[in-house]
């Protein structure tokens, strides 16, 4: 008699090890972001403008992805945050059994919220569930109108698009009411943020949404 073994499918089991990790989430009162985009949009600058913004107020930790380097963390490590590096070793996603070893070695309870760099792809990463509590993509108007039409699942499965580089806006043909509008089309509960990474602008609103989410991660864990 052979013995047939049903293999699981990947995101099944992906999402397995994704409730392991919310369930860790839970506990901790963590609250944690999931950040996407293609490479070069912007997530490593709005991650730094970030830190400027809320790090003496809250305390943040940052996991990054990335295939080869650890360009990415070098770069938060300089702000003093506790910053762990996956290298996926030619993998163009994060999975939630990536995260893992990240993080053990984080100190979870010194924390108040972690942000997950993913690596830069607008397709991939959104398939795989880290057990995060929301995602949020960020896209720059220099890379095109098109965008949401033709990568829609990002922006399906993200709570909020931080829409980088508006200070390119007079050298693009970039019409952001028209791209605001098409990402609405997609996922009309969208929170649309405009920011220039670059001149630190319209961070503000995006930080005061952070600190609402953590806030309300908090009050919901103690209260379980
Ligand atoms: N003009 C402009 N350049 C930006 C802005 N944000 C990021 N950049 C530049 O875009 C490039 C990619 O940024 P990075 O944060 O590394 O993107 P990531 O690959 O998504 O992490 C870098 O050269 C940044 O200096 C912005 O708001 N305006
Ligand atoms: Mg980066
Ligand atoms: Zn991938």
């Amino acid at each position: 008699m052979v013995k047939v073994r049903m293999a699981t499918p990947v995101l099944q089991q992906n999402d397995e090890v994704a409730r392991e990790n919310r369930e860790l989430f839970r506990k901790k009162g963590l609250f944690v972001l999931n950040l996407m985009s293609s490479p070069g949009s912007g997530k490593t600058s709005i991650l730094e403008r970030t830190i400027e913004k809320l790090s003496n107020r809250l305390k943040l930790g940052v996991i990054e992805g990335d295939i080869y380097t650890t360009k990415d963390a070098e770069r938060i490590e300089k702000f003093g945050i506790p910053v762990v590096q996956i290298n996926t070793a030619g993998a163009c996603h994060l999975d939630a059994r990536m995260l893992q070893p990240a993080l053990d070695d984080l100190d979870l309870n010194g924390l108040d919220f972690l942000i997950v760099e993913n690596v830069g792809n607008l397709v991939c990463p959104a398939e795989f569930d880290l057990g995060e509590d929301a995602r949020a993509a960020v896209l720059s108007v220099a890379e095109g109108n098109d965008k949401p039409a033709k990568y829609p699942l990002v922006f399906r499965e993200s709570q909020v698009v931080l829409i980088n580089k508006i200070d390119l806006l007079p050298y693009t043909d970039c019409d952001i009411d028209q791209l605001e509008k098409d990402l609405k089309l997609i996922n009309h509960e969208l929170k649309l943020f405009r920011v220039s990474a670059r001149l630190g602008q319209g961070f503000e609103p995006w930080v005061q949404w952070l600190e609402e989410q953590v806030n309300l991660k908090k009050k919901l864990s103690a209260s379980q």
